[in-house]
């Protein structure tokens, strides 16, 4: 079958509500991808930092078909074996106390939600249904009605309202905002460390520290979306560790499930996750054994293939290549570890034609917003395979002159 063909059929039976390249993909191994034509690609996106591991890795693959062999699905209605050794993993890797895993990493921002509001309620003592989050302009955290009810982005809004309230928007890096938003009703700050979605911003050096400062003095929780960046993608395990935060909220997904399974999680100390007790929230796949499986070992293969340090040591090496292209259509080149975005000048004709050109050359990435194109590749990719997209990134900027 044909990339016509599939095209046509999903075109026509499958809802619309993205805008993809047209590349069918087919098969994957480690950093490269293939269509149904046999063309073989770079992926440069990693399915938005969830691919980290690279395509089927082997040793994920593995826990995933022996885990499916022999058990996938119990419910929470019965315990299973491997969700038990998952929580005591993340624990110690991250030093949290404990653990709620859902799906998406729209269900854990909920999730992470509801923690904040409970925690606002029984024990920083905010008069019932007052409860208010802090938010920034221009996140993204999901697709949920809540959480867009929170998004600056019209699109992803419109026509789906009316939304949940008690939640604030401040602006994204600004102190002075945070401060002057909180007060006795807040239960919570829920922050990116990075904004990806919106164009890889990255804040100011000591925003987040003194953000988390900030909360601790008012009594209010940090929560940190690191759904995106957790796991290794900014060179450190979380994006909050460059500045020595630990967040009260963690929360994470994507790349947990080793790019083969949906798992989330959040995190965090006991005396805020404790405050769930049976009934208060739930999953019908949280936590499953397939899940748990696959999670320990994607865990694993990080620590044991230094995954975040390579992405620490490529990123920068990358970063430093990036910069050298010279280009009148670049404004910036910005990013840190393997999550990176060339942002275009809005006369350059849009980001979108760049992807298009860099796809023709070999290489899969996407544009976030109009004019940003990301780069994001899994985290095991080596510096011969970096060299080899510098000269088609380079490439690709010397035609589109
Ligand atoms: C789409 C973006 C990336 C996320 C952060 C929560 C979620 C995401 C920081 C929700 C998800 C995805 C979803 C995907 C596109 C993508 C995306 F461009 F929209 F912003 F990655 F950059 N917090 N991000 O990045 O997690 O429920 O999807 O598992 O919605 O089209 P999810």
């Amino acid at each position: 079958m044909d990339s016509k063909y599939l095209i046509d059929v999903e075109d026509l039976y499958g809802a619309h509500n993205y805008n993809p390249l047209d590349v069918v993909i087919t098969k994957g191994k480690g950093i490269w991808v293939w269509d149904v034509e046999g063309n073989k690609y770079l992926d440069f996106l990693s399915a938005y930092s969830a691919v980290n591991h690279g395509h089927c890795h082997p040793r994920v693959v593995k826990a995933l078909i022996e885990q499916a062999k022999k058990l996938t699905l119990t419910s929470r209605a019965f315990r299973n074996d491997q969700w038990p050794l998952l929580t005591k993993e993340i624990c110690d890797l991250t030093g949290y106390e404990m653990v709620l895993a859902m799906n998406s990493g729209a269900e854990a921002v909920e999730t992470a939600i509801k923690a904040a509001r409970m925690w606002g309620y029984q024990k920083k003592g905010i008069p019932e249904n007052e409860a208010e989050i802090i938010v920034c302009a221009n996140n993204f955290h999901g697709r949920t009605v809540t959480i867009i009810g929170f998004s600056s982005e019209v699109l992803y809004r419109k026509d789906f309202g009316p939304f949940t309230p008690g939640f604030v928007e401040i602006p994204y890096d600004e102190l002075g905002a945070l401060e002057e938003a909180i007060n006795p009703n807040t239960a919570a700050f829920l922050v990116e460390p990075i904004q990806a979605e919106v164009g890889i911003i990255i804040p100011k050096e000591g925003y987040l520290r003194k953000a988390k400062q900030l909360c601790k003095e008012n009594n209010v929780l940090f929560m940190a979306d690191e759904i995106q960046t957790g796991l290794g993608r900014t060179g450190s395990l979380f994006a909050c560790d460059h500045e020595g935060v630990k967040p009260d909220i963690l929360i994470i997904g994507k790349s947990l499930g080793g790019g083969c399974y949906a798992i989330s999680a959040v995190l965090s100390q006991r005396e805020i996750l404790e405050l769930f007790t049976p009934g208060t929230h739930g999953s019908t796949f949280g936590a499953n054994p397939l899940a748990s499986a696959v999670a320990r070992a994607a865990l694993q293969v990080m620590q044991g293939e230094k995954m975040v340090e390579n992405s620490a040591e490529k990123g920068e090496y990358f970063l430093d290549k990036l910069r050298t292209i010279k280009s009148p259509h670049i404004k910036s080149v910005r990013g840190k570890g393997l999550l990176i975005g060339i942002e275009l000048l809005s006369d350059a004709g849009g980001a979108r034609r760049f992807c298009e050109a860099l796809k023709k050359e070999g290489l899969l990435c996407k544009e976030t917003h109009e004019h940003v194109i990301r780069f994001a590749p899994p985290l095991i990719i080596r510096k011969k395979d970096l060299d080899w997209a510098f000269k088609k990134i380079k490439k690709v900027f010397k035609e589109i002159d």
